[in-house]
């Protein structure tokens, strides 16, 4: 009883950004992604009647705390989907994410699992209900399912039966590309479960970000459908600087940007006026993506490298969505 699937990561447009149930990960708005070509989990998962408990290992590495505890208690729902309680598996995961880009490999990494074990325990599930179950190991992994553009639907169930990610545009649709933004960085993380929880509890900005929220989705998706490459643009970076806002209500109040953080945001800006269109949005860390056109990659990529504090630049496409090998 075994499969392998592989799961590309992905970077919200429209930020996910509080949770209304933190056990079932039921977000408190939608959310809007794309998925990325260059960063990628593949995962084994091996069901043996033998096994007296879970077995993980990532990029060849025995994992036994917090990261095999959230991948067993996965399993678990896999397990109690399939009325297979007692059946333990060997599940091995590769990352092609690297772990300094300040991409989430949860994304990716619990996308990877959840097709592998399902297809390995023999249930057959669409792909809404693989996304339904997904976002039960980590929320942003309910829009790895689908290539291109996808959307998380926060739902209004309680049980969560209607939160989860539908497709929006695949990834032919358009040849928009991201880099990713790499900086050099000590400053000590606060999660980003951790982040929305304070955000949500204490920010008094965060019933503005909710309220913006609606207008912000049926725009970008518009512009998505009419290839308005400065409209999904705009409203992005103005997205992320809303959500990154609300955490400087927190109390205590917080920022995940640095320094340079905020030199390639004005460097960015400094591109249009130069006539080079790219926009930013930033997550729960101080690494930037930028959004841009093909045509303009070999001058955004010039830019971004001569930023003091950048260690790297990763350029990346549309990628797919779930693949079984
Ligand atoms: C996002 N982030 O939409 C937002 C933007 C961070 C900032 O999804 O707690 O690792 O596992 O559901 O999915 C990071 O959250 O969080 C995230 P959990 P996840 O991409």
């Amino acid at each position: 009883m075994k499969a392998t699937a592989k799961a590309h990561t992905n970077i919200a447009l429209i930020k996910y950004w509080g949770k209304r149930n933190e056990q079932l990960i039921l977000p408190t708005n939608s959310s809007l992604s794309l998925t990325l070509d260059g960063f990628y989990t593949t995962t084994t998962v091996d069901f043996q009647e033998n096994l007296t408990e879970d077995m993980f290992t990532l990029n060849d590495t025995p994992e036994t705390g917090e990261i095999f505890r959230r991948v067993t208690t996965f399993l678990d729902l896999v397990r109690r989907l399939a009325g297979k309680e007692q059946l333990y598996a060997n599940v091995k995961s590769m990352n092609q994410v690297p772990t300094a880009a300040g991409l989430a490999s949860s994304a990716s990494g619990f996308a990877a699992l959840a097709a592998a074990s399902t297809k390995a325990i023999g249930l057959e599930l669409t792909d809404a209900e693989l996304s339904r179950l997904t976002r039960q190991g980590s929320g942003s992994s309910s829009r790895s399912i689908y290539g291109g553009f996808a959307q998380w639907e926060m739902g209004k169930e309680e049980d969560g039966s209607d939160s989860y990610a539908i497709p929006i545009a695949p990834q032919e649709h358009w040849d928009i590309r991201m880099a990713a933004v790499v900086l050099s960085s000590k400053m000590k993380k606060i999660s980003s479960r951790e982040g929305m929880r304070r955000t949500v509890e204490t920010s008094p900005f965060y019933d503005g970000w909710l309220q913006s929220i609606p207008a912000d989705l049926d725009g970008i998706k518009k512009a998505i459908q009419a290839k308005d490459f400065t409209r999904v643009g705009e409203i992005a970076e103005a997205n992320c600087l809303k959500m990154h806002a609300t955490s400087l209500g927190a109390k205590p109040p917080f920022t995940y940007w640095l320094d340079a953080t905020v030199r390639v945001m004005h460097q960015v800006q400094e591109m249009r006026e130069q006539g080079i269109p790219a926009y930013f949005t930033i997550d729960a860390g101080p690494n930037v993506k930028v959004l841009y056109l093909p045509e303009h990659e070999k001058a955004v990529e010039k830019i971004l490298r001569e930023i003091p504090g950048v260690t790297d630049v990763i350029l990346s496409k549309p990628g797919p969505g779930v693949t079984y090998l």
